[in-house]
């Protein structure tokens, strides 16, 4: 997601800063390329407009063109307003500080209702709470059974009771958890194919008998547009506490992400990453900005490692890393690692400037093995200073591994690209940047 809209900016700046010298002209030539690039991204395009003028009255009225470094400092402005359009600071989640206290969960049907509600329950019970999940959408028998599936799959407890109506099971299900200490009511509601007048009737009455915390909209990012207007009806309907956005890991053009927001008003409180119960993360407005320029998402990246990997090694690479004395020792013991964390093209799309560097390179299992195989080969003093690995050496390690020169060949490439990366953004850090940003 948000690739292609990621290469449009990067041309658009590239031709800023090759310009040398900036006049109004040229900077709004470029913004009109960003507005473009905006529209072709699926943004919706009074924002896509609003975006640009305010981009616009920033960059000529503080004077960038009499900066040392314009092309930097439009890219500033940018990111900054790209920040402020995906809400500016992350929004917390209503704490868990009640008994109970109620997460009611709506949107369309499929938009990912049922997922979220799994995903909020594991949250929970990873801090030590205890969730109920309630199955409030009865109207399709799978329905019930998929929450129940999920309820059992991380051992939490699951409320439905038959032949009742969705409103009288949370009434039901409240009087529940008083009773037996549940600290968090999550109640996965029924949805539609599109909003109507019925649903919204129902949600309506559950919300007031449930009086929840939070009032959670899913709303499915691979949708674009639609997306936004079905945020937008159901928050003048209901009055949504919070914008849920979800298959944030499809290949989407990123519009709704952007647009929904600024349309609605409403934050983005998380976003649904995948369909594994722990694919859930909370939504930070300048992360996503720096992604989005293409500056990668290293917090994500190490965050995430921190979940999965021990404590320790990861520090020690983050120092490694920033010492740019990062070696194939290290990137052995990662490549270990990093398999117990999921899908490798994911992983690698956090890392600034790996999108691109290994863009063409699918990475599954089998390469990883290969490259497991080719590092293993080497003794440690080749691990460690690569550069002495020559013609002959490659040959002996081909051997040893079962694979041709040409795959030594390549990995050696590979790991020159990510060294380089690194070195980049250790350079980065000690210049002081603010966060994420790499403009060179
Ligand atoms: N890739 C991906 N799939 C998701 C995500 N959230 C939900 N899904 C899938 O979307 C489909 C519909 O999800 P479900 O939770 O049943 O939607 P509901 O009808 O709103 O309850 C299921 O196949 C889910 O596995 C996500 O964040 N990423
Ligand atoms: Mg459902």
């Amino acid at each position: 997601m948000f690739d292609s809209l990621s290469d449009k900016l990067e041309i658009v700046f590239k031709k800023l800063r090759g310009a040398g010298k900036l006049s109004e002209k040229n900077i709004k030539d470029s913004l009109r390329e960003v507005r473009s690039a905006l529209l072709e991204a699926d943004v919706n395009f009074k924002v896509a407009r609003q975006f640009v003028k305010s981009v616009e009255e920033k960059a000529i009225g503080t004077e960038v063109t009499k900066s040392i470094d314009p092309g930097q400092q439009i890219i500033k402005i940018v990111y900054d307003e790209l920040k402020q359009l995906l809400g500016g600071n992350s929004s917390p989640l209503a704490p868990i500080d009640k008994s109970p206290t109620v997460y009611m969960i709506c949107g369309l049907q499929g938009s990912g209702k049922t997922t979220l509600a799994g995903k909020l329950a594991l949250k929970a019970k990873r801090e030590n709470k205890k969730p109920l999940l309630v199955a409030a959408d009865i109207y399709r028998p799978a329905a019930v059974k998929q929450l129940k599936v999920l309820a059992d799959s991380i051992a939490v407890e699951h409320f439905f009771v038959e032949n009742k109506k969705p409103q009288e099971i949370c009434k039901d299900a409240l009087e529940y958890a008083r009773k037996n200490f549940i600290d968090l009511v999550i109640i996965d509601t029924a949805g539609r194919l599109h909003v109507d007048e019925e649903l919204m009737q129902e949600l309506k009455e559950i919300k007031k008998i449930a009086n929840p915390d939070e009032l959670l909209l899913v709303a499915d990012s691979m949708t674009g547009q639609d997306a936004v207007n079905i945020s937008e009806k159901f928050n003048q309907e209901i009055n949504i506490t919070g914008v849920v956005l979800s298959k944030l890991d499809g290949d989407a053009r990123g519009g709704a992400a952007l647009s929904i927001r600024q349309v609605t008003g409403c934050p983005i409180k998380l976003a649904s990453v995948g369909e594994k119960l722990s694919d859930l993360e909370v939504f930070h407005p300048e992360r996503l900005a720096s992604r989005i320029l293409g500056m990668g998402d290293i917090v994500s990246l190490v965050e995430k490692a921190e979940k999965t990997l021990d404590l320790e090694t990861t520090k020690k690479l983050q120092e490694k890393i920033m010492k740019s004395k990062f070696d194939f020792e290290d990137f052995l013991e990662q490549m270990v690692q990093i398999k117990k964390m999921g899908p490798l093209d994911s992983l690698m799309g956090m890392i600034p400037g790996a999108g691109k560097a290994l863009k063409g390179i699918k990475v599954d299992e089998k390469d990883v093995n290969r490259m497991l195989a080719i590092i293993q080969s080497m003794t440690k003093e080749e691990r460690q200073n690569p550069r002495l690995i020559d013609g002959s050496r490659k040959k002996r390690i081909a051997t040893g591994s079962g694979n041709s020169v040409q795959a030594v060949n390549q990995l050696l490439k590979q790991f020159q690209t990510m060294q380089k990366m690194f070195n980049n953004m250790s350079k980065l850090k000690f210049k002081g940047m603010p966060k994420g940003i790499s403009f060179s």
